[in-house]
């Protein structure tokens, strides 16, 4: 690790749900790559930096859903296998789940969309999140922005994160980096 947690932190895993990997509805190249990377991150914050985990929630026949006119396949269908965190993602038990997408009505691929996250995180004393999950040009970009919105420090752990698209992962990195969010390696 090229840089620990301190108090005040907290560590945001996005969305490492199946059908973001390979073999799920919608896979993200190489998506599985960043689970053991994330996992140390897990490991390291077990030593009481709080860790929350989103997921992609949505009711069957979602507005983002081609078949509603929406941009993606089917995907994260509520209780479905393909919408259950990775098995090999080493969640702690205390990890606390953000659960979006789920309005009938509008997409949320922000962790901070009408969800209180940030409330939640002011509440714990936290004012710096490290980010990483998937998919970095859609659910990973929007919260990240938002937590910058939201007055957080925000630090991208650049080999936890992988895009939908090559060009989308290459524009959300400019549009971080202009929001002031800083970048590292993960090991
Ligand atoms: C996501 C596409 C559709 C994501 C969610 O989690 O990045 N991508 N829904
Ligand atoms: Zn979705």
């Amino acid at each position: 690790m090229t840089q620990t947690f301190q108090p005040g932190d907290a560590l945001i895993v996005v969305d490492v749900q199946n059908d973001f990997c390979p073999g799920g509805a919608l896979p993200i190249e190489n998506a599985d790559v960043v689970i053991p990377v994330l996992n140390r991150w897990i490991a390291d914050a077990a030593a009481g930096v709080p860790v929350f985990a989103s997921r992609d929630w949505h009711p069957a026949g979602h507005v983002s859903f081609a078949e509603s006119g929406g941009p993606w396949p089917p995907h994260c269908i509520q209780d479905s296998e393909g919408a259950r965190f990775h098995p090999d993602l080493a969640l702690p038990d205390t990890a606390v789940i953000v659960t979006k997408g789920v309005r009938f009505d509008q997409d949320q691929n922000s962790a901070f969309d009408q969800t209180g996250l940030d409330v939640r995180l002011r509440d714990e004393g936290i004012s710096r999140v490290f980010i990483g999950g998937l998919a970095e040009d859609v659910c990973v970009l929007a919260t990240a922005l938002d937590a910058r919105k939201k007055g957080f420090s925000v630090t991208l752990i650049a080999d936890a994160t992988r895009p939908v698209t090559p060009k989308g992962g290459k524009e959300a990195r400019k549009k971080m980096q202009n929001a002031g969010i800083t970048f590292i390696e993960g090991e």
